[in-house]
């Protein structure tokens, strides 16, 4: 049997449409998944939309729509942004879902059997858009210390969980498995705040609410996050579900750095009152500043997903995201930004070898990759920075330090146009053949491990070298070999149109 690999996204809030942040999450876990399975792991992949609380609540009344036709107009627009994006998800879950629902029940009767639920009163600052209560002492000069929002002061009898409970082995959890805060520098913050003491978490809302039926008192609904943060394991069936069985702990939770918290102490918490395995690493990944700026409706720089695919194409928007920066680092995107990379290196670098070479086999050698002799130093080199590229590249992905993994395989496809400079195959006729024949196969090779990337681009490659699905693989390894040999290719197209830098806000400005 194959080694599992079980990753999720947060699941997105159903109060409005997706942005950019949303398709940047999604593309993170797309590339590991992808990669995963190069590796020969049985992959399951999760995302999903999440669709209850007072936010979504209150933005479906804002429209003057019915809760859950306003959900399930907004699922579908997060199910969409998958599609453009080609993201392979196997699984979308909807907490309105009644397999959601029903699951969610029996985790929280589960908890309260297990003596960790009991009733109180809780009176504290709620901040409607993080969901979350906080104290006198936690608030930032009034604000939620969070997203520095308004918040307003709250009182509620309700239900608990003992979080407090589970202060200590949650420390030992973080000294035992360094790894389980991805990255580091997001952990000294969860430690400090969990050696500040845990309060014990209301998880109950009024009943009017919108929300999961509490299963242990009916005037109540069940608090969002704790609703939410099951869908890792309802969606896979727990408590007896064959996926649960087959797939369960997590090995990745992919997850913005906001949400840190409920990912890395609620969560697992929660686990532990269920008795079930904790997930091997929350990944934490920054945000995406527009221009220097924090996203933000009131600042009107939010970029929509939808138009940047639909004006540049999904390669171009998903190289852009992952080339950003480091998972864990805040990271600098603009619609400028994406034109440049899209022109300076997918087209200039990436496409033009590609096109160079397939085109000179078209013209030169009848449209297929001629055999080769024995390999020269120069083409040796090649080969050896291959095999390097594809070792060090993959070791990166799994440390999931994607960018420098995707800036390996841009450089390999750079020191193919040096290669070709350098060994002039147009001048020099005895040579040509084991020239083309190791760029052909560079191209090749360059589409496998650029494919958990850049799906769609890899396959306009394989497309046109003429690998069909029947001879295609995608396996990691196979990155490595140079067999293609007198082989017919198909018809060479260049893979990127170069476009003009002016973005959306420059027309703008031109126009007036
Ligand atoms: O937090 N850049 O949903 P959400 C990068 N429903 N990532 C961003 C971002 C940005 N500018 N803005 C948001 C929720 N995100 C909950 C999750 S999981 C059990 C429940 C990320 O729609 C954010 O950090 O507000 C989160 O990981 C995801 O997008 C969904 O955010």
């Amino acid at each position: 049997m194959k080694d599992t690999f079980y990753i999720t996204t947060a699941i997105d809030y159903a109060n409005d449409k997706p942005h950019i942040g949303h398709a940047y999450e999604k593309v993170l876990t797309d590339v590991i998944a992808r990669f995963q399975k190069a590796r020969g792991k049985d992959v399951f992949f999760l995302t999903g939309t999440d669709e209850h609380g007072e936010k979504v609540f209150k933005a479906a009344k804002k429209k003057g729509e019915d809760p859950q036709k306003f959900v399930d107009d907004i699922s579908e627009r997060f199910r969409n942004l998958c599609t453009i994006l080609s993201v392979e998800n196997d699984d979308f879950i909807r907490t309105t879902h009644s397999r959601h629902e029903e699951a969610n029940k029996k985790i929280v009767k589960a908890m309260h059997e297990k003596g960790d639920i009991y009733k109180g009163e809780y009176e504290g600052w709620y901040c409607v858009p993080c969901e979350s209560y906080w104290t006198d002492k936690q608030l930032d000069e009034g604000k939620c210390p969070e997203c520095n929002r308004e918040v307003e002061k709250k009182k509620e009898e309700g239900y608990f969980f003992r979080l407090s409970k589970y202060e200590e082995d949650l420390l030992e959890l973080y000294d035992q498995k360094p790894d389980f805060v991805f990255p580091e520098s997001r952990k000294k913050e969860l430690l400090n705040r969990i050696e500040d003491g845990l309060r014990d978490l209301c998880i109950t809302r009024s009943a009017f609410e919108w929300g999961v039926p509490f299963p242990i008192d009916d005037d109540y609904t069940t608090y969002v996050w704790v609703d939410a943060l099951s869908n890792y394991i309802t969606a896979l069936g727990y408590p007896e579900g064959d996926k649960f069985n087959k797939y369960w702990p997590a090995n990745v939770h992919m997850i913005g750095k906001d949400i840190t918290w409920f990912h890395a102490v609620i969560w697992p918490a929660m686990l532990m009152s269920l008795g079930v395995d904790l997930p091997e690493t929350v990944c934490a990944h920054g945000f995406l500043n527009l221009g220097g700026e924090k996203m933000s409706k009131s600042k009107g720089n939010v970029l929509d997903p939808f138009e940047l695919v639909e004006a540049y194409g999904t390669d171009a928007l998903r190289y852009s995201l992952l080339s950003g920066g480091s998972i864990g680092e805040d990271s600098d995107f603009s619609e400028e930004l994406l034109v440049k990379k899209l022109n300076n290196e997918l087209a200039d670098n990436l496409g033009n070898f590609v096109h160079r070479t397939l085109s000179f086999l078209n013209s030169n050698f009848d449209g297929g990759i001629p055999e080769r002799e024995e390999f020269t130093e120069s083409d040796e080199e090649l080969v050896e920075e291959t095999r390097r590229t594809v070792d060090e590249a993959g070791k990166d992905l799994e440390e999931l330090s994607l960018n420098t993994a995707l800036e390996k395989v841009m450089a390999l496809s750079k020191k193919g146009n040096q290669y070709l400079n350098a060994n002039e195959p147009w001048n020099n006729e005895g040579r040509a053949p084991n020239v083309l024949n190791v760029c052909g196969n560079l191209c090749k090779n360059i589409s496998i491990i650029l494919f958990p990337f850049l799906p769609d681009c890899a396959e306009k490659i394989w497309e046109q070298l003429g690998i069909d699905e029947s001879i295609r693989s995608k396996e990691w390894e196979d990155a490595k070999d140079f067999e293609l040999s007198d082989h017919e290719i198909g018809e060479p197209e260049p893979l990127f149109k170069k476009r003009d830098v002016q973005t959306k806000e420059e027309e703008k400005r031109s126009q007036i």
